[in-house]
This record gives structure tokens, C-alpha cells and sequence, in this order.
């Protein structure tokens, strides 16, 4: 596999404009998707808190391994460390997400919010929940929320959309297919082909039953004329529907 990094320039200076940014706020969410919850986590973004109150939200829930986000919030709560799993488009998770967050800024009659993450991670998802209404854009890949926007998702809370940063390199292979499999990589920055192999023998070792990509490609007839497989289209196919979860609910990576 040839090595999957991302940082651009945006991103260097996305990460000065945060700590501003933090300093204007009561609360920093940082948002984590669930089924990464060590390399989708860039230690710079869980730092910028400094003494303020911290909520960390495990994005897809819905996901990821029910067993293993339990024992991560076993974990988080035995560090005093706030942290809520949601699946972002359910209202029942709206509400204890909503919870958590006022709990953490009991006392404020303004209080504001920001919401950190790397890329694709469910930063907007997380508003729109919040806000119980489209307000913040949300699309399926990374790199779409560029400039900071404060919305006000009710009367006494504000909450500002930032763009995902990654860490400026990612520090292993593992990780690198991993962040590219979630969707906190986008396309153009890899190949998909490359980073399904490592997928299906992760998976294998943990004998968790999900097809390989010659299998998946005739499944799904990604065939050409001459009756050879398009491994290339079909590979896009397979991260979507690892993303869609048509492989069952898996997480990647263990709880402490
Ligand atoms: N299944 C599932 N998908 C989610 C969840 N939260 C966000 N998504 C999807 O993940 C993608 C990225 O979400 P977005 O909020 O735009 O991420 P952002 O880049 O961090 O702002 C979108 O396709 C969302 O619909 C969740 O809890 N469960
Ligand atoms: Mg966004």
C-alpha cells in the first residue's frame, strides 16, 4: 500500500484559527467516529481544550461494535472524561447528546460551543442533530466544511462548524487504511484497491466474515466485457458499503 497522508495548507492554518476560536467558546464537542476511536483522533484537537470542558461524541454508533463503544465510554467515564455515543441522524441520540452538552455548560444563559473533528467525522451531522434541523452542510466525504460558521441551534446555545483536521502524519500504515476506509481521506489522496487487502485480513484475523473485493466485484457485477472483474469501480462500491454498514456492524480498532 502506498502511504495515504493529507495536510494540506488549510489545515495548518485551519489549526491556528481553532485555538482562537476555542478561547470565544464554553464548551469544545470533539466529534470521533466510533469505529476509530484511536486513529480517529488527532491528539492536537483533544488537546485544544485546555481546561475547558470537553464533551467527546462517538459518531456512528449505529456503526460501530455496540460491545466496544460501551467499553470505550467505560473507559472515557473512568477518566472523568464527559463522552456520549450517538448515531447522529436519531432523535433519541439527539436528546442525550443535547443533555450531556447542557450539563457542561450548566450555569451559562449563552452558551457557546465548538465542534472539532477530522475530516467526514460527523461534525455537522452533530449541529444538524443539536439544531433538530438542516442547518450545517453535510456530505459524504472529507474536506467540505471549509470556513468556521457559528449557528444557533436554540435560544441559549451557539455552536461553530469547523473543517476536520488530520495530523499533519499519519503515523502507520494501520492507520492510514483505516482513516481511508471512514471516509477522513478524500478520494483523490488514495487508492481504494490498496487499502481493501489490509481491510479484508484485518477482518479475517478477527474473524469477522466480509467478502474480498474478487468476490465482492462478481457479487455485484463489476464485470467487463471479456468477463474480467473492474476491481477499481468496485473497490469505490465497497467502501460505500462498509460505510452504509451492508457489512455488518464492526469496529476497528479495541477499547483500552
Ligand atoms: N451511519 C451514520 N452516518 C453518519 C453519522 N453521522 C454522520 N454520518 C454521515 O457521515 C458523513 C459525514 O458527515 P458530516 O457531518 O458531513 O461530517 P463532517 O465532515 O465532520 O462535518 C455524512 O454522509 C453523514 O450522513 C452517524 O451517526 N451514523
Ligand atoms: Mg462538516
Amino acid at each position: 500500500m502506498k502511504a495515504i497522508q493529507w495536510y494540506p495548507g488549510h489545515m495548518a492554518a485551519a489549526m491556528r484559527r481553532l485555538e482562537k476560536d476555542v478561547r470565544l467558546s464554553d464548551v469544545v464537542i470533539e466529534v470521533v467516529d466510533a469505529r476509530i476511536v484511536r486513529s480517529g483522533r488527532n491528539p492536537a484537537l483533544a488537546r485544544l481544550a485546555g481546561t475547558k470542558p470537553r464533551l467527546v461524541v462517538l459518531e456512528r454508533e449505529d456503526l460501530a461494535n455496540p460491545h466496544v463503544t460501551a467499553a470505550w465510554l467505560r473507559a472515557f467515564a473512568q477518566n472523568g472524561e464527559p463522552a456520549v455515543a450517538i448515531n447522529g441522524k436519531s432523535k433519541g441520540s439527539t436528546r442525550r447528546l443535547k443533555e450531556a452538552l447542557l450539563l457542561l455548560a450548566a450555569g451559562k444563559r449563552q452558551a457557546r460551543s465548538i465542534v472539532v473533528g477530522i475530516p467526514n467525522a460527523g461534525k455537522s451531522t452533530v449541529i444538524n442533530a443539536l439544531a433538530g434541523t438542516n442547518l450545517a452542510r453535510v456530505e459524504n466525504r472529507a474536506g467540505v466544511t471549509r470556513a468556521p460558521q457559528w449557528f444557533r441551534v436554540e435560544p441559549r446555545l451557539d455552536v461553530l462548524d469547523t473543517a476536520g483536521i488530520l495530523v499533519p502524519k499519519i503515523d502507520t500504515p494501520d492507520a492510514q487504511w483505516k482513516l481511508a476506509l471512514c471516509g477522513a481521506v478524500p478520494r483523490a489522496r488514495f487508492d481504494a484497491e490498496e487499502i481493501i487487502a489490509p481491510f479484508v485480513r484485518w477482518a479475517q484475523e478477527h474473524r469477522i466474515d466480509v467478502p474480498d473485493l474478487s468476490a465482492f466485484a462478481r457479487e455485484r457485477g463489476f464485470v467487463r466485457r471479456g468477463n474480467t472483474l473492474d476491481t477499481h469501480n468496485a473497490a469505490w462500491s465497497y467502501i460505500k458499503e462498509f460505510n452504509d454498514g451492508a457489512f455488518g456492524r464492526m469496529t476497528l480498532e479495541p477499547a483500552p
